[in-house]
């Protein structure tokens, strides 16, 4: 058993949830989402707003950790688990990463090993609230191990990749993995 403490290193605790971004707050009704996924998988989708609540629904209850040194327990979120996802898109043997693409411009990358943990959600949903445009509504994927640069803001478009491919800010000089608990925040 690891004896890891809740609160990583050099972060501190909130109870607010701040905002950070690039500064494009793109507005994402849900008539207007579409999440799709391809790459190195066996089925590419295509889902609008009914098929992603089609699918079964989840709530994890996890803690979030921002680089800018804060951290908020028990956040609620609701959506889709990545465990489920993955089992209908199928990354093939070759997929080791992936990259999360948003309507701001936005990317980020992880390994699919960090995605596919029995913490990680597609969520549209924040402490019973649908996720809000400014915390990236209408869905973002939340992975809770890693530092919240690693989890998308009005996410569109999942890819999954033979080769990693660093995002926005890890070609920016952060770290291209991000756990917190070993502070690989930058570098
Ligand atoms: N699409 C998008 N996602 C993003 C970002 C962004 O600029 N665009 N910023 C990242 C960074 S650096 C952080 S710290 C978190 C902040 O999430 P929050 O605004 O919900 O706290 O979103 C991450 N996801
Ligand atoms: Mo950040």
């Amino acid at each position: 058993m690891s004896d890891k403490p809740r609160l990583p290193p050099g972060q501190n605790l909130t109870a607010k949830f701040p905002v950070l971004d690039l500064g494009q707050q793109p507005a994402i009704s849900q008539a207007d989402f579409r999440l799709t996924a391809s790459g190195l998988i066996e089925n590419p989708i295509d889902w609008g707003w009914d098929d992603f609540q089609a699918q079964p629904q989840v709530n994890f209850t996890t803690d979030i950790h921002c680089v800018t040194t804060w951290s908020r327990f028990d956040n609620d979120w609701a959506g889709v688990s990545a465990k489920h996802f993955l089992s209908v898109v199928k990354p093939l043997a070759e997929a080791k990463f992936m990259v999360f693409h948003s309507h701001d411009g936005y990317t980020t990358n992880l390994p699919l090993s960090a995605f596919d943990d029995d913490d990680v959600i597609l969520a549209h949903t924040w402490n019973g609230e649908p996720m809000s445009r400014e915390h990236g509504g209408p869905v973002r994927p939340i992975i809770p191990k890693l530092y919240l640069w690693k989890s998308a803001k009005w996410v569109k478009h999942i890819t999954f990749l033979k080769d990693d491919a660093p995002g926005y800010w890890e070609v920016r000089g952060y770290h291209n993995h991000g756990d917190p608990w070993k502070e690989e925040r930058f570098g």
